[in-house]
């Protein structure tokens, strides 16, 4: 029988918002938050169904059985995670929200996002949104009512405060908090006649969490995607939403690469009152079956991920997708996760995001295409054998790298305005290079639109497609299908508890995943050169995958396995 995944709908409903229909054949059930994989989709990028160079919903449901047809020629992940798909005047690109209850006309209508949520679900695909709840865009109708009367009922939603009077009589800042994009986090704005605050642009106000209305309204937001049928969020900033009330200035730092690093940001991020605002927000979610959320720590740190994570509500901690290709760093960050989670906790494993360098391009700095592929076929192994459930990027599927975007073609930043550039919040840093439209096949732009797409696509373009590698056993999009699939099937590589194994050389990282009924041994050599390193006697091993293509592991006579250049391996005990 089909699960139904939804609760009949509560009185009083909108009419306007329809019964979602259920998720027929979901893989894990209740426990798919960390038994499945997610796989987040940049929607700008992914596919374009109107030709207008911008991707959009109905190009990203053409696309469904690319990522889960149930079978094995497909990616076979369990969830998809939308980048923001609001109506934004697109300052940071999306995350400037203007109505959290419509769908951006650029990627289509509200009837294409139940479309999408109902094929998705037909084939056992949930859908997260991003819910970008620390601000709102300049243009939401809740700032634009608070500018207008600070005494009317949305004139507290946002954080407004007078200038402060220095010795001089000048009126200057509220206090010294600087925005993440650079300056302060302070704007004046004339028509209130007051400074309001921005976390990060100008153009992204603050709400103020701590107006019962506003939590309010928020909550009842996010119930209304519930009741939609979307399968959960992910959590935006979502340590930031809560500054001190008094709004005390920072202590300064000395240390630090951009001015908002040279600040503790004791006051404007981690307040107490955020775990008060999580048991509410967790309580709505919780109480529709089978639902997730993940929270983006702003300046992550695995100890406090840990301390604020819970059963079906992971939190990031960006420990890995800080790491260079070596088998020490990624070996202590493993070992991190286990430490600060512990065996009951869950971590997430993320290598690459919208937000950072490409994996390829990171771990693989400056390779050929061959060199970069091979780390991309091993970092694939790991990111789908660690503890915890990995969160894929589109096109890291096809060993994606970063496309150097020319200064200007560059939308993030600086913010353009009507084509004129008009800030260079953080000159040495942008995100674009992460961000270029997936390249499907054979076609002008890689198949992804005729016409010029909204962001270049990658110089690679002719040789590095989906296409190209759908029909090549031995490539990257071939390795992450089978490992997705090999992971599917292997209750050790989901829940299994992880033990590191003590390599003896340097350049490996080995270790055990284990279930009462499976034992499973990963191990990936990180250097250029064969290595070996010891197992461990009296067992037999099968091998489940091998990056090298070996059938037979030959250890089961001695204890070394003797593993090649960037080879990754899998396996099976018994
Ligand atoms: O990002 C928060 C954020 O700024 C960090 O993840 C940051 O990008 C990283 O530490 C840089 O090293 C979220 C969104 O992911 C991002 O795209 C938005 O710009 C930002 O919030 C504001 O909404």
């Amino acid at each position: 029988m089909p699960k139904v995944l939804r609760r009949a709908p509560t009185p009083g409903m909108s009419p306007a918002v329809r019964p979602a229909p259920p998720v027929v054949g979901a893989a894990f059930g209740d426990d798919w938050w960390r038994r499945g994989v997610i796989y987040q989709v940049y929607p700008r990028s992914f596919a374009d169904s109107n030709d207008d160079g911008v991707g959009d919903l109905p190009g990203l449901i053409e696309k469904l059985d690319y990522l889960n047809d149930g079978t094995q020629r497909s990616l076979g992940v369990d969830a998809i995670w939308l980048s923001p798909i609001h109506p934004s005047p697109g300052f940071d690109v999306g995350y400037d929200v203007a109505d959290y209850d419509a769908i951006d006309p650029l990627f289509g209508a509200l009837e294409d996002f139940d479309r999408l949520v109902a094929e998705a679900h037909r084939r056992g695909i949930r859908i997260l949104l991003d819910l970008v709840m620390n601000h709102t865009s300049l243009a939401h109708r809740w700032f634009e009512e608070s500018r207008r009367d600070p005494s009317g009922p949305f004139g507290d939603w946002y954080l407004w405060r007078d200038g402060v009077r220095d010795r001089f009589g000048r009126v200057g800042k509220p206090n010294n908090w600087t925005s993440f994009f650079g300056g302060s986090a302070w704007t004046w704005d004339a028509t209130r006649g007051q400074f309001y605050m921005h976390t990060f642009l100008p153009e992204q106000p603050d709400v103020n969490w701590r107006n019962p209305a506003l939590r309010a309204a928020m909550l009842t937001m996010v119930r209304r995607w519930l009741e939609r049928g979307v399968d959960g969020f992910r959590l935006d900033v979502f340590n930031a939403f809560f500054k001190h009330a008094d709004l005390p200035s920072n202590p300064r730092r000395y240390l630090g690469r951009r001015p908002y690093d040279r600040q503790l940001h004791l006051y404007d991020k981690d307040r107490p009152e955020l775990v008060d605002f999580l048991v509410d927000f967790r309580a709505l979610v919780d109480s529709y079956p089978e639902r997730m959320t993940v929270g983006e720590l702003f300046s992550a740190d695995p100890a406090l991920a840990a301390r604020l994570s819970a059963p079906r509500h992971l939190v990031f901690d960006f420990g890995l997708i800080r790491q260079r290709w070596r088998a020490e760093g990624f070996a202590a960050a493993s070992d991190e996760h286990e430490q600060r989670f512990g065996p009951d906790g869950w971590p997430t494993i993320v290598l690459s995001n919208h937000d950072q360098s490409r994996q390829a391009s990171r771990l693989a700095p400056g390779a050929d295409a061959g060199t970069s592929d091979a780390i991309a076929r091993a970092a694939c192994v790991l990111s789908l054998t660690l503890r915890g459930t990995p969160f894929l990027y589109y096109g890291e599927e096809i060993g994606a790298r970063d496309v150097p975007v020319p200064w200007s073609e560059i939308i993030d930043p600086p913010a353009r305005r009507g084509g004129r550039i008009v800030r260079r919040i953080v000159p040495w840093w942008n995100r674009d290079q992460a961000r270029s439209p997936m390249p499907w096949g054979d076609g002008p732009n890689g198949g992804f639109s005729p016409v010029r797409p909204w962001l270049r696509m990658a110089p690679d373009v002719e040789t590095r497609t989906m296409a190209i590698q759908d029909g090549d056993p031995v490539s990257v999009l071939s390795t992450y299908r089978r490992m997705v699939w090999l992971r599917r099937r292997h209750p050790a590589l989901q829940v299994g508890a992880y033990r590191r194994l003590a390599a003896a050389s340097r350049g490996v990282f080995a270790f055990e995943r284990t279930t009462a009924d499976e034992a499973m041994i990963v191990a990936v050599n990180f250097a250029a050169a064969p290595t070996s390193f010891r197992v461990r006697t009296g067992r037999r091993w099968s091998v489940a995958f091998d990056t090298h293509h070996r059938a037979t592991a030959d250890i089961s006579g001695g204890d070394r396995l003797t593993l090649g250049p960037r080879e990754a391996i899998v396996l099976l005990a018994g």
